[in-house]
């Protein structure tokens, strides 16, 4: 008796960040990697073309124009569906990488909700991909140097002899100020309720995109100077985690100072940058094997 064949359960990785944390940047540089075999030894390439390389190609042309992607809406998010294989044409499988709003990861902490759609695609998720922008780091105000702040501000008024209110209107506080340190640890506590009892630790790929912004630093020593309550966190839990951290940028720089450099690269991939463990310099797709373990 012929044995059934099921066929095998696409794996998906799930692409995670804040609003502007380069999400859709990284996904139009890596369709022109994946889509381009041969221009990036040792990338993975495309076993058969998706569904969405309509979605995917109009990204690219943006990118390869150095015009930059528009903020995607919560209702514009895309699923995008794609079929891979190592340099050689071995399949490596189907791999789900979904382009969402940074608005419904903010939404998350903000308004304590989840979408459904977002917390399914966490439960069946073999890895994330986590990226931050390093110029949209929110640090935390410590209650010591306001209180520091406050007195300064009293002594000198009165030195100056005026007493009363100073005018300030009192800020009311809202969520979204908070410290993107504590976001980005609730965030990974909310993935790992959404994966529930899985007893295997979450590959967790950190990517520090706009990389190009950032100078003399290694990927891991930004994390830990940067945000160094999650730095702490993810060392702490090392059980839960298992994480590689890269920096990458996608554009290759600030379009508003490099365009003409960029357009003036012989291939459009020498603009990528990436750093991290086994990269190749222009390689995107290291992380996904990584995330893949292929
Ligand atoms: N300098 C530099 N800027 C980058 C790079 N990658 C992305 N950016 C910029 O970062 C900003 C945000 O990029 P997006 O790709 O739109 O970010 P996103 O995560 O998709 O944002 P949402 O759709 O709002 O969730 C844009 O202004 C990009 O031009 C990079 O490699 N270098
Ligand atoms: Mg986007």
């Amino acid at each position: 008796m012929a044995r059934s064949h099921t066929p095998p359960v696409p794996k998906q990785i799930m692409l995670a960040g804040f609003s502007g944390a380069g999400k859709t940047t990284f996904l139009a540089a890596l369709w022109h990697v994946i889509s381009n075999k041969g221009e990036v030894p040792n990338a993975l390439t495309l076993e058969s073309p998706p569904k969405e390389a309509e979605h995917l190609n109009a990204l690219r042309e943006k990118w390869l124009r150095c015009d930059p992607v528009l903020h995607t809406e919560l209702t514009s998010a895309k699923q995008v569906v794609m079929s891979l294989a190592k340099p050689d044409g071995t399949p490596v499988g189907t791999v789900i990488l979904p382009d969402l709003s940074g608005e419904s990861f903010g939404a998350q902490w903000e308004q304590r909700q989840c979408a459904e759609a977002t917390a399914t695609m966490l439960k069946e998720s073999c890895g994330v991909l986590l990226l931050m922008h390093p110029h949209q780091i929110q640090q935390p105000v410590r209650i010591r140097d306001r209180v520091a702040l406050a007195a300064t501000i009293k002594a000198s008024a009165v030195a100056a002899g005026r007493t009363g209110s100073t005018g300030a209107t009192r800020k009311e506080w809202l969520p979204s100020m908070t410290g993107t340190d504590v976001q980005f640890v609730d965030l990974l506590q909310l993935m790992l309720v959404q994966r529930g009892s899985n007893p295997a630790p979450l590959r967790l790929a950190i990517g520090i995109s706009a990389w190009d912004l950032v100078t003399g630093l290694e990927p891991m020593e930004w994390l830990k100077n940067t945000l160094p309550l999650f730095h702490q966190y993810l060392n702490s839990n090392q059980d839960l985690f298992s994480i590689r951290v890269y920096g990458i940028s996608a554009q290759g720089g600030d379009y508003k100072q490099t365009t003409d450099e960029l357009l003036g690269k012989f291939q459009a991939s020498e603009r990528i940058t990436i750093v991290g463990p086994d990269c190749d310099p222009h390689d995107l797709t290291a992380p996904l094997k990584w995330l893949l373990a292929v």
